[in-house]
């Protein structure tokens, strides 16, 4: 907060705070030391060979899964692929919201645009403790550099 203005209305502050980077992250595998919470790491580093990326092995239907602790109403999600390579991996991908601790709440958007790392979600202020990135119906890897979630209404940009 310290570098914004103080003609900047405060609660333009609050509903841009990254809310992801207290909660916990788990997934369905680990692949060598690219644990979960590295995409809740708070960096924008999203070169897998940087140290700052979460990767599963080669599941059957992957999954992340980050728990806020609490229930947010969820504005946007800004999700972050690998830079390096395998962008295309995260195709299909499924961004799941709600208060069952698993994978089954319901879907705020499908990953379709794997032409860029970086792309921001809007959901509109659906209610979830759990945040889900799956890749339904078949075997594959799953990484995400970074998630960062914002509660609703948000300033971010949607798409
Ligand atoms: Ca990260």
């Amino acid at each position: 907060m310290g570098e914004r203005s103080s003609q900047e209305p405060p609660e333009m502050c609050d509903i841009d705070i990254n809310i992801a980077v207290n909660g916990e992250a788990s997934q369905s595998s680990d692949y060598k030391k690219y644990v979960a919470n590295r995409a809740i790491d708070g960096s924008n580093e999203i070169n897998l060979y940087n140290d700052s990326c979460a990767h599963t092995l080669h599941d059957l239907e992957p999954w992340w899964r980050l728990d806020l602790k609490e229930s947010y109403s969820i504005g946007t999600i800004v999700i972050s692929g690998r830079s390096d390579c395998c962008l295309e991996r995260l195709s299909g991908a499924q961004i799941r919201i709600g208060n069952s601790p698993d994978n089954n709440n319901p879907v705020c958007s499908t990953i379709t645009n794997v032409s860029v790392p970086t792309t921001t979600y809007c959901c509109n202020g659906m209610e979830g403790q759990y945040i889900s990135v799956v890749i339904p119906r078949r075997y594959e890897y799953l990484t995400l550099c970074e998630v960062k979630v914002h509660k609703d209404p948000s300033i971010k940009l949607c798409w």
